[in-house]
């Protein structure tokens, strides 16, 4: 029998990597993506399947977090035997700027599809695109014991949003699962965040296009593992036998100065000239070390991040330069 998936946040770094690999296990994958005026499925357009064909195993449905009633009436089209929730307002410092809008799409959101699910009384399995951002101000390291204390609009609509799906699994047997995942980054990473923005402006500024990036706070610490290698763990969540809750890191410490630096280094340039300071990019708050203890993952679903912080600054500086030369 060919398996079902719905992908909210299909058109996301995360949503690519896992239809890709969803669709390579023969699975029937169904993504929601949201109206825009222009294209926003540019990290799927290789994977697009014409409506109009026979055996058609990726299919895009319009659909927003928003939008409960079209929440109901999708599960209850597509009956799903897995859902991947990884929909959201994910940018921390643009979650500053928009709490309200933060909360009502990456918090309520989860609860109106976790609603639909339970309403249409379709039985799947769930997936919750938790994050290490919950953990915030509590010192590393962290797995899944550490008490939450997020420190933006986003973390704490993610604590939400992990309570009310161990809320549905306990109180309503559903069998769901938080994936408290660290930072995890690739060449598809939205170029906001900081090591695409980072990766990018090396090769832009190797190739004279630019001379400068402006850059935030240098000293945060983060846990930064390759995208591809999360989204077979949150499959592997779901082919568990039991639901539980399971953080994923690779377990080291870098600071954003010293991704810089590797980028910089690997096309020979000295990071110091090119990087100057714009206080827009400080949060209010700020997370100052995450680092991740994905030991438990390791134990119980033998997953493991393979790709370390440096080799994957290298890899993304790689990708932004051929981009610029093909
Ligand atoms: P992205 O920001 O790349 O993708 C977010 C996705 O959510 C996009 O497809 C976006 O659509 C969609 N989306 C946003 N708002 C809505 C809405 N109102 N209705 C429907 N869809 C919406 O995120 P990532 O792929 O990096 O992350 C996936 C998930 O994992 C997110 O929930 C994120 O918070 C979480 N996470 C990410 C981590 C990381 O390091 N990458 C770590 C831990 C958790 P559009 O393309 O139209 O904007
Ligand atoms: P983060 O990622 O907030 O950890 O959230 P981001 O790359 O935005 O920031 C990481 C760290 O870099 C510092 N920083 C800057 N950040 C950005 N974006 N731009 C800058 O110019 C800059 N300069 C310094 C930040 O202050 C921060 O300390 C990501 C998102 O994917 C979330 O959705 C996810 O939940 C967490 O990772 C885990």
């Amino acid at each position: 029998m060919t398996k079902r998936a719905l992908i909210t946040g299909i058109t996301g770094q995360d949503g690519s990597y896992l239809t890709e690999l969803l669709l390579g296990k023969g699975y029937e994958v169904h993504g929601i993506i949201r109206r825009s005026s222009t294209f926003n499925t540019a990290r799927i357009d290789h994977l697009y399947q014409d409506p109009h064909e026979k055996d058609q195993r990726l299919v895009l449905h319009y659909g927003d977090l928003t939008d409960s009633s079209r929440l109901v009436t999708l599960i209850e089209k597509v009956r799903p035997d897995e859902v991947y929730h990884l929909a959201a307002q994910s940018h921390v410092r643009v979650s500053f700027d928009e709490p309200e809008y933060t909360g009502n799409t990456t918090g309520v959101g989860t609860a109106r599809l976790l609603e639909a699910i339970r309403m249409v009384g379709v039985d799947t399995r769930y997936y919750q695109a938790s994050s290490s951002e919950m953990f915030g101000a509590t010192p590393p390291p962290q797995d899944e014991d550490t008490p939450f204390y997020p420190r933006s609009p986003y973390g704490a609509a993610k604590v939400y949003g992990y309570w009310m799906a161990r809320n549905y699994r306990e109180a309503h047997g559903l069998f769901a699962v938080n994936g408290i995942l660290f930072n995890h980054e690739s060449p598809r990473r939205g170029e906001t965040f900081v090591t695409r923005k980072i990766a990018r402006a090396a090769a832009r500024i190797k190739a004279g296009l630019e001379e400068h990036v402006f850059l935030g706070n240098l000293d945060a610490v983060r846990d930064w593992g390759y995208a591809p290698e999360y989204v077979e763990g949150m499959w592997r969540m779901l082919q568990a036998d039991q639901p539980a809750d399971y953080v994923l890191a690779t377990g080291t410490a870098t600071t954003v100065r010293e991704f810089t630096q590797w980028c910089f280094e690997r096309v020979g340039l000295d990071w110091e000239k090119h990087v100057r300071f714009d206080e827009t990019y400080l949060r209010p708050t700020e997370v100052d070390a995450l680092i991740g203890d994905a030991s438990k993952a390791h134990r119980e679903l033998g997953w493991k991040a393979q790709t370390m912080p440096e080799h994957l600054a290298h890899l993304m500086v790689d990708a932004d330069l051929a981009a610029l030369t093909s």
